[in-house]
């Protein structure tokens, strides 16, 4: 395996020099954050994240996220248009060393959260979905911010993106989705990458919006839209541990002994009776998932490929990007090398 640490780039208060010094780090996730979906990312972008990275010590060979186009995924006529700059985005991304790239199918909104600071009995913050909160919240109603969502949208647009992902349903987006990948997985392919989708954050509809990346009955039928090594998967323990008919490690062992599994994301959830849930502190006695048994799948069925702490609390005074501090997620990183440690060892 391969551990791995996101950074959001210069702007990021988390700093290269302080990633490289966890122990065990050696890839860096990261992504062009000035250029809009669709678009084409500039080289020099890409060369510059390259540089910096190697000058830290460290390898950029992630790319979290190419974001797909909302027309893609309504299967609008103008897809062809963003198709094709994708298709190039993968091209150039893998000219400057990327092996992986991460992205995700979700209408409109990326993960939702109804808080981003709760604060736990020991005086940490995390993010929570409280389902009484959830219910309160309206996207098409004036003055609407969600935590962590960026408000790019006019409500006017959004009453329309809503409105025409209506139209769509479940169906049109597998639809819409086989058709992406078809068109991408060879390219991917051909330049030596492995694309991996996130599921859907949280697994299920939200707000009435159509979500499928959920469980292992819709991961089968996802791979089976293009049976290719390349066309395959980031394993988020978080997002689908979320949904408790999820069987995470089990879900885990099937994908990585089928080698569609390129990238990990492991963090703990601490699940609640009503279907809320707080994310927690990595280790298993903190939440509802089995790290244990989560990496000892990984580790008895092989796996090569990349696994990055999710995200983490805000502990010891920090500040920054909620979710995305450097403390909690270098622990976790700590917390993950002693667990494979084990397993690897255990296993002779
Ligand atoms: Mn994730």
């Amino acid at each position: 395996m391969k551990m791995s640490f996101r950074w959001y780039g210069p702007d990021d208060p988390v700093k290269l020099w302080q990633i490289r010094q966890i122990p065990g780090m050696r890839s860096v996730v990261s992504a062009v954050y000035d250029v809009r979906p669709g678009e084409v990312w500039p080289e020099e972008s890409l060369r510059r994240l390259q540089e910096q990275c190697a000058e830290a010590g460290l390898v950029f060979d992630v790319v979290e996220s190419i974001p797909v186009h909302e027309d893609i995924k309504l299967g609008r006529p103008t897809r062809d248009g963003y198709i094709a700059s994708y298709q190039e985005n993968i091209r150039r991304v893998a000219k400057y060393g990327v092996k992986c790239v991460c992205y995700n199918f979700m209408p409109v909104f990326d993960w939702t959260r109804t808080q981003l600071d709760r604060p736990g009995a020991d005086g940490s913050t995390s993010l929570v979905m409280y389902m009484d909160q959830l219910r309160g919240l309206d996207p098409l109603k004036d003055g609407l911010s969600l935590p962590g969502w960026d408000a790019s949208y006019e409500k006017g647009e959004m009453r329309a993106l809503f409105e025409a992902y209506a139209q769509v349903g479940e169906e049109g987006l597998w639809r819409n989705l086989a058709y992406f990948l078809r068109a991408v997985v060879p390219v991917a392919e051909a330049c030596g990458v492995k694309m991996a989708i996130h599921p859907d954050d949280p697994p299920y509809p939200i707000f009435g919006l159509p979500r499928i990346v959920t469980c292992e009955r819709n991961l089968d039928r996802l791979l089976g839209l293009v049976d290719s090594p390349a066309n395959g998967l980031t394993l988020c323990t978080g997002s689908l541990g979320c949904a408790a008919s999820n069987d995470v490690p089990a879900m885990v062992r099937k994908y990585s002994a089928m080698g569609r599994i390129h990238f990990m994301h492991i963090r703990n959830v601490l699940n609640l009776p009503d279907g809320s849930f707080e994310e927690c502190a990595h280790l298993s006695a903190c939440g509802s998932l089995d790290m244990y048994e989560i990496v000892r799948a990984l580790v008895e069925t092989g796996f090569d490929g990349y696994v990055r702490p999710d995200h983490g609390r805000m502990i010891w005074g920090e500040t920054g990007k909620p979710g995305y501090g450097l403390y909690d997620r270098a622990l976790g990183a700590a917390y993950l090398n002693g667990l494979f440690e084990a397993c690897e060892k255990a296993r002779g």
